[in-house]
């Protein structure tokens, strides 16, 4: 009760900071809910401030392709932090962080079966760490909390590419310090491509019909800065102002052809359920670490912060003489679509696109990681611990499978959605509350959503030995300990 009495006052301070931008009506609905959670002593997340619409006033910025160092057998790249300006607003100089630039990062493109060389470095002014969200490589590579660097440090690490094609992303991962920094503009993609992919027929140009999208929510103070400390809540942050690629008030102009959107959440805390503003359907292609094997008709998709889909919009099917957008499940407008020219004539996508299977033995392995998420603020724990860089919380042998049984306890107040993650691994769902998952994730997953009460079995398998974190991917819930540790041996 104290605690949620503490975020009410908290976000009402939010919210009056931010009062230019909500009419008084808002704020007084808003501050009615408040105490309306307040005496239940609860507030979830349907109670969230709202994204503002996209006006669509700037063309949606794609990240640059990162070159590689040089042409060579190697396949070396640099990715460096560092400390910069950007002009989100314009005219106004919003002091940000990035890879390679002044904010988030390039697309790094790996080819499997790449043996892959990175010099990292750290050109901020604190401690960071490079973590490669759904990369399965060893330990040492992985950029966990344990692979500080120092200001001004760099360091190279070196793995091989042994994965199917998938859209994966890098992100810092200091102890206590991820979300910050990933408030403040650390966050990149990975487009891993093989044979499969470049076969399948789906659009493969990029920024043209093959489009990353980044989805961010912020909340900038009066002076249009991203104030971490002043819009933080232990919760997590959420804002009401969305960022696409780093883009303020997005639009994307597409042809009249099949146009592929690969979604990541790359917010802290906030989930995203994407629908077309006009009802129609998408189809889905690809889960977190793969191809689904067939594709799925969808008319909406949620997706918990670090979950990404692939999704193909068929544009050259749709109706364009209304204004079509990317839309949220409160019909906030998040994304704005330009369909002017006709595009080419794309064929139909692939039936049988992989071969993903569970097999009978992995759906009768016992259960032998039990992993108990609880608790809101900073009050998260998993399995009553919070996080200790000292402490090994399970083992597993490298190459073997093993069933892990997460379960999301809910408290007095309910509870809430945990995005749960385990470094190093592209994992299976064998069922929710033991029923079949949808088809919507049939097919390799590193993040997963957890409702209350809500019990998930997965089969986990790791291909490299090391140290890796599970944890929360609500940033601030991970900062707040909602983390273990496991040695594959
Ligand atoms: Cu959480």
């Amino acid at each position: 009760m104290l605690l949620s009495l503490i975020f009410g006052i908290a976000l009402l301070g939010a919210c009056s900071q931010n009062d230019n931008k909500m009419n008084d009506m808002d704020q007084s609905t808003m501050e009615h809910e408040m105490d309306d959670d307040m005496m239940e002593g609860h507030m979830d997340h349907d109670d969230e401030v709202s994204l503002n619409d996209s006006t669509g006033k700037n063309e949606l910025k794609i990240p640059k392709e990162l070159e590689q160092d040089e042409k060579s057998k190697e396949i070396v790249y640099t990715v460096q932090a560092q400390k910069g300006k950007t002009e989100i607003f314009d005219g106004t100089q919003t002091d940000t962080i990035g890879y390679n630039g002044a904010f988030l990062g390039p697309m790094l493109r790996f080819n499997k079966g790449d043996i892959v060389k990175i010099k990292t470095i750290n050109e901020l002014d604190e401690e960071t760490t490079f973590h490669w969200h759904g990369l399965e490589v060893a330990g040492d590579a992985d950029g966990g909390p344990h692979s500080a660097l120092q200001p001004g440090e760099e360091k190279v690490i070196e793995f091989k590419v042994d994965q199917e094609a998938a859209t994966l992303w890098f992100h810092p991962h200091p102890n206590g310090k991820t979300s910050e920094q990933v408030y403040n503009g650390l966050a990149g993609l990975i487009y891993i491509e093989d044979e499969n992919s470049k076969s399948l027929g789906l659009p493969n140009k990029y920024g043209q019909n093959d489009i990353p999208l980044i989805f961010q929510d912020r909340t900038f103070d009066d002076e249009r800065q991203l104030n971490y400390d002043a819009a933080m809540n232990d919760d997590g942050t959420i804002g009401d102002t969305l960022l696409i690629n780093g883009t303020l008030n997005p639009k994307l102009t597409v042809k009249k052809e099949k146009v592929r959107l690969r979604l990541l959440n790359g917010s802290n805390a906030r989930n995203y359920t994407f629908k077309m503003n006009s009802g129609d359907s998408f189809t889905q292609v690809a889960t977190d670490g793969g191809f689904l094997n067939d594709p799925v008709t969808l008319e909406e998709i949620t997706l918990t912060p670090s979950e990404r889909a692939e999704i193909v919009v068929d544009f050259s099917s749709l109706d364009t003489s209304d204004d079509l957008a990317l839309i949220d499940e409160e019909g906030s407008i998040l994304l704005p679509f330009d369909v002017s020219e006709q595009g080419e004539k794309a064929g139909e996508i692939t039936e049988e696109m992989n071969q993903f299977t569970i097999t009978e033995k992995e759906m009768n392995l016992p259960v032998t990681k039990k992993v108990e998420l609880y608790g809101m603020m900073d009050k998260v724990t998993i399995n009553g611990k919070k996080f200790d860089p000292e402490r090994i919380d399970f083992t597993q042998e490298q190459g073997v499978t093993e069933v892990w049984e997460i379960y999301n306890k809910p408290d007095e107040m309910g509870g809430m959605i945990h995005p749960f993650h385990i470094h190093g691994t592209q994992f299976k769902i064998l069922s929710r509350n033991g029923k079949e998952p949808s088809k919507s994730e049939q097919g390799w997953k590193d993040t997963i959503s957890v409702e209350p009460d809500e019990t998930v079995k997965v089969a986990v398998q790791f291909q490299h030995k090391g140290v890796y974190m599970f944890h929360c991917h609500i940033l601030e819930h991970e900062d707040n300990g909602m983390m273990g540790q496991i040695k594959v041996e």
